[in-house]
């Protein structure tokens, strides 16, 4: 009985407060032309529970679609590639960043500017549930952050 408690109440705090689960930092969306119909968020995430946290989709209400996306060497090209889950080890930190891994921002609801912020939900496969909110920052005060391959 006393267990059973237990688990229920480890069930509720997972559901009122998912923030404690991971931990975000350096986020921005990706501000570009309203023309652009798909951008990319990036942004460190930590774990901070004693289990791998694995994330399976993403959810915004700025997209009708968000995907995990990873960038992958193929001979002399680079190229995206869909993860269907990416795996949080516990107490550790994935870097999202332009090159690497991001998150795919498809089917914008509303073009994007400077000053906007954009909310997304990580839901992990056994059903938790995360919230980030980012800022979007312009490509224009985004050079610095540009990879040459
Ligand atoms: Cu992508």
């Amino acid at each position: 009985m006393v267990k059973h408690l237990a688990a229920a109440m480890l069930l509720l705090v997972a559901c009122v407060r998912p923030l404690a689960a991971l931990e975000f930092n350096q986020g921005f969306v990706r501000g570009l032309p309203p023309t652009q119909t798909t951008t990319a968020a990036f942004f460190t995430v930590r774990n901070s529970q004693q289990e791998s946290w694995v994330l399976n989709r993403v959810i915004s209400p700025a997209a009708s679609r968000v995907e995990i996306h990873e960038h992958v060497n193929s001979g002399d090209t680079l190229q995206m590639r869909q993860r269907e889950s990416l795996t949080i080890p516990a107490g550790e930190e994935v870097v999202f960043e332009p090159g690497g891994l991001h998150l795919m921002l498809m089917g914008l609801t509303a073009p994007l500017r400077e000053g906007d912020s954009v909310r997304l939900e990580f839901h992990s496969e056994t059903g938790a549930v995360a919230e980030a909110v980012f800022p979007v920052i312009s490509v224009i005060n985004e050079h610095h952050h540009h990879r040459h391959h």
